[in-house]
This record gives C-alpha cells, structure tokens and sequence, in this order.
C-alpha cells in the first residue's frame, strides 16, 4: 500500500488531501473524506464566525478522524476563525490567497499543524522559515483564485526549495496524478474539482453537471487586471467579466460585478451567471460517486501504475 510521510504527520491513511473550498467543502463531505481516510477540509471562505463554527461542530460529530479548516486570508473574520479552531480543537489548519505569517505563532502555541498553500517558491520559503508543518504547492490548473506557475513545474522547485513536506496541488484528479506528484517528489496531492462530483458534496447538482460536461479546455480564468486570477468554467458570467475587464471597467465595479457569483453558481445552482470554479482536470471528471469509492479506486489506480511503471524500469 502506498503510504508517504503525511499520513504519519496527520495520522490518515491515504495521502490524499481534499480542497477546502468555499461554499462547497461542507460538513458533509469533509467528514465523508476523513471518515474514508483522506483529509477533509472545511472551506471557511468569507463565512462569519458563527457558521464555521457550527460546521466545525457538525464535522465532528460525523468523524473522529482528523480534518482541517481553510481560512482563505481576505476573510474578514481570520482572527474569530483562527480562536474558533483553537477552541474546537482543530487539528490542522490550511491557508490560501495570501501569507499566514502572521496568524502561525498563534495556531503553532495551540498545537495545531498549519498547512499554507503557495503558489510560489518564494512564499514557500518564508513560510517554512515561520515553522509551517508542510506546504501544498498549487498550480495555476487548479480552480479558484491561482497563482502563475503550473504543477509540474512549481512542484519540484518547491521540494528542492524546502524541507518540510509538499503536497501539490493543481490538476490531480486520479491514481495517474497521484504517482506523477510522488514522482515529483510529493508526498500526497491535494484535490478540489474531483471531489466535488461525489454524492457527498453538498453543492448544487447543476455545478456538478457541468463539471462533468466540462472538456479540458472548458476554463478561463478572469481578475487579471484586480492582480487576483481566478479560473472557473466558462460561462456568461465569465464572459461578461472578462469585457470589463478589457474595456477598462473601475476596480469598484469589477469587484461588484463578482462579488457573489461563486455562491450563486454552488448554493443557487445560476451555473449561467455564477462563477462556476474549478479547475483544468475538469474534463477527466466522467461520475459522480460516493467518497469512499473515489479515494479507494485513485489508491488502486496508483499501485497498478506503479506496477507498470516497474516493467518499464527493469528493461
Ligand atoms: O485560495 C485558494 N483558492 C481559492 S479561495 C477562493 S474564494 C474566492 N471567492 C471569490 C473570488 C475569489 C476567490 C476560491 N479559490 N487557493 C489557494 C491559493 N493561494 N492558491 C494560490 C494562493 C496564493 C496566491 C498568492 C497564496 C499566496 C499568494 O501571495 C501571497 C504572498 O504574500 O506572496
């Protein structure tokens, strides 16, 4: 069975981790991820206090299993999110969209593991210098607000950079993925567009559909001009971003405009004028399936490929 350094320093037994993505990674499928073995992570988002803390609360009464809790670092609400995880006693907590030094010493004293998401070497490098447990090292194909650097490059530049643990992120969404990150020098991928389409995930059933319609070139990404990419499939809304973005909208009126739209898209089911995030693997996501299924098939998927793999080096 393929076992890395991160399933000891999490205490799980497979070293897939699960995107905490916002308005999407709920109770339900975080518990569903740690229950089968993986990560779980809550998607904090910009959600107030009181509603982390009760899917916090609702996670742990679905597992026993360690999970995490993403504090994407525009919320206006980190410092309430951060007490709350100490609280709670969360285990582990991931940060995206900006650098977490400052909020570290407070999660380390607590005895939490924080796990930061970069998108650059060099924010890997001052994070592992403030004592961060490991990085995920995410790709410009992932979903969501990016970076500009894809997986297979950002990934070995990061573990030769570093040394803590990587996890990479950005375009993983089988066993194939999962042997490449090792490859790489990895120890476990992190996945967000995959699990969405599990029965688990609460988010609207048109989201999933058109994760599933979705081909490899269905994404775009838009918020060039703000200095904050985001990639979502295509659709009116993004369509509609992108012209004001060309025609020299304020800064005021595109962030208005989007404002919203991933809500609308995952918790409305406006697939035509919500921001439908995901990443470029979109188009290898063919089913929807229960958690466990997935997990144990892409943990199945990577032993036979290492197996072929090992024909190909004895030659
Ligand atoms: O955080 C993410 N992905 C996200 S957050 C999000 S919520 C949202 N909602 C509406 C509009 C926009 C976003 C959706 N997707 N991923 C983790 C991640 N962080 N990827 C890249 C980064 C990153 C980028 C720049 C981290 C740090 C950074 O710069 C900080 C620095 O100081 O260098």
């Amino acid at each position: 069975m393929i076992r890395t350094v991160l399933c000891d320093m999490l205490g799980i037994r497979y070293p897939i981790v699960q995107g905490g993505m916002a308005w999407v990674a709920t109770a339900e499928l975080v518990a569903a991820v740690s229950e089968a073995g993986g990560l779980g992570v809550l998607g904090g988002g910009n959600a107030p206090p009181d509603y982390v803390r009760d899917q916090v609360r609702k996670t742990k009464a679905l597992t026993r299993n360690p999970f995490a809790v993403n504090i994407p670092l525009f919320s206006p609400f980190v410092d309430d999110i951060v007490q709350i995880c100490i609280d709670e006693g969360v285990p582990v907590v991931m940060t995206g969209a900006g650098s977490p030094s400052a909020i570290v010493p407070r999660l380390k004293d607590a005895g939490i593991k924080v796990i930061p998401v970069v998108g650059s070497v060099a924010l890997a490098v001052r994070l592992a210098r403030d004592g961060v447990d490991a990085v995920v090292a995410e790709g410009m194909e992932s979903g969501g607000h990016i970076g500009d650097v894809a997986t297979l490059p950002l990934v070995p530049q990061v573990v030769d950079a570093v040394d803590i643990p990587v996890i990479a992120a950005g375009g993983f969404a089988d066993g194939r993925g999962l042997l490449a990150a090792l490859a790489l020098g990895a120890v476990g991928i992190q996945m967000g567009t995959r699990f969405i389409c599990t029965e688990e995930c609460t988010v609207h059933p048109n989201y999933k559909e058109r994760i599933l319609r979705a081909n490899d070139r269905a994404t775009i990404t838009t918020g060039h001009s703000l200095g904050h990419p985001v990639r979502a499939i295509r659709n009116q809304m993004t369509t509609r971003f992108a012209e004001m973005e060309k025609t020299g909208a304020t800064e005021a009126e595109v962030i208005e405009f989007g404002t919203g739209k991933l809500r609308l898209a995952a918790v409305e089911g406006d697939v035509v004028n919500g921001s439908v995030m995901a990443g470029q693997i979109a188009g290898l996501v063919r089913d929807i399936v229960p958690v466990r299924v997935l997990i144990e098939r892409i943990m199945a998927e990577a032993e036979a490929h290492l197996a072929r793999l090992n024909t190909l080096a004895g030659r």
